[in-house]
């Protein structure tokens, strides 16, 4: 069951907000596409733009040879497929579920047991963002079978083959997501902090924040190159230097009210480094206090 014809057919099991906007994706890039869900009512709008409806898993997994999989975790990646695994065979399954390396090479292991070829992914967007120019979605695992499914799957957004082991989409992912939540606890603490006075969280946002931000992100290539290579440059704002002035981070943000939990681990972190003798070093040596030394 493989093809490389443009009306491959494509099943989509899992019809959340991002398993109906891929759907919704395959659907306006002119692929046949068959849809389930646990929840049936959750293929009707799928259904109306064109999409067949299956009654039930199998049958659904039948009708593709590409299946894509995008449940909420892989407890319902099993609850969707377990019982089902035979279907698979033959077609290439590509499982766009969030979760670990460690789950997504268990999963990919379960599914070539079954005879399918297991490509898996990180999607890099939002569901609106599906299928638009930003939309970018990691893939690891099987080449051949993404190769050969790779015209479908661009319609969700540029595709990125980051390797043969299937745990690297959700490693990189994962990657990409703290870099993410790093950014927005940043973003939520200084605006807490700057409203604390009345002052505009817009005004402060536009005129202050993001440049500030966007700024300190143009010295990131330098502390790549740093922490690759584990030669750390002469420090021009050095991590003790650092450690005090986050005291007064800490202080101001109780004293204005301002819960301080989101930068109270940066905190221990900067003190675990002057503690561990970094005291002299730059922000980029803090790397080697998380994943050690040559990481
Ligand atoms: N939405 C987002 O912003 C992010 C963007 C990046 C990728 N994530 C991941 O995508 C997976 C699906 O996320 P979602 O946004 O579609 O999530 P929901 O709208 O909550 O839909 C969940 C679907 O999972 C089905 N489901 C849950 N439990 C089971 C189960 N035990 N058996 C079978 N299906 C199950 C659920 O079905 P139903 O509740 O409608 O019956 C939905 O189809 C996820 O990994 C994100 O981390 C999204």
């Amino acid at each position: 069951v493989s093809g490389t014809s443009p009306v491959t057919p494509v099943t989509v099991l899992g019809l959340g907000a991002m398993g109906s906007a891929l759907a919704t994706a395959f659907l306006d890039g002119g692929r046949p596409v068959t849809v389930w869900n646990r929840t049936p009512a959750r293929a009707d709008a799928l259904a109306a733009r064109g999409a067949t409806r299956a009654d039930d898993a199998r049958q659904a997994v039948t009708a593709g040879e590409l299946v894509v999989l995008c449940v909420l975790d892989h407890t319902a990646a099993y609850a969707t497929l377990g019982a089902i695994g035979d279907a698979l065979k033959g077609r290439t399954l590509v499982h766009l579920t969030n979760g670990t390396p460690a789950q997504a090479r268990e999963f990919a292991e379960w599914a070539t047991q079954r005879g399918a070829r297991y490509v898996d992914g990180g999607i890099m967007a939002v569901p609106p963002m599906i299928g638009g120019p930003g939309s970018l979605v990691l893939y690891s695992g099987d080449r051949s079978a993404l190769e050969e499914h790779r015209a479908a799957l661009e319609l969700l957004g540029a595709a990125r083959w980051l390797g043969d082991d299937p745990g690297l989409a959700s490693l990189y992912d994962l990657a990409l997501l703290s870099g993410m939540y790093g950014l927005f606890a940043g973003y939520l603490h200084a605006t807490a902090l700057a409203r604390t006075e009345g002052g505009s969280t817009r005004e402060f946002t536009d005129e202050l924040l993001i440049p500030w931000m966007t700024a300190m992100m143009s010295g990131f290539p330098d502390w790549a190159r740093q922490i690759d290579s584990g030669e750390f440059g002469p420090a021009s704002s050095p991590l003790a230097m650092q450690a005090t002035a986050f005291v007064n981070l800490i202080e101001a943000s109780t004293a204005q009210g301002v819960d301080p939990a989101l930068m109270i681990p940066v905190q221990e972190l900067l003190n675990r480094a002057v503690s561990a003798g970094l005291g002299d070093q730059d922000s980029p040596a803090l790397a080697t206090l998380l994943s050690g030394p040559g990481k």
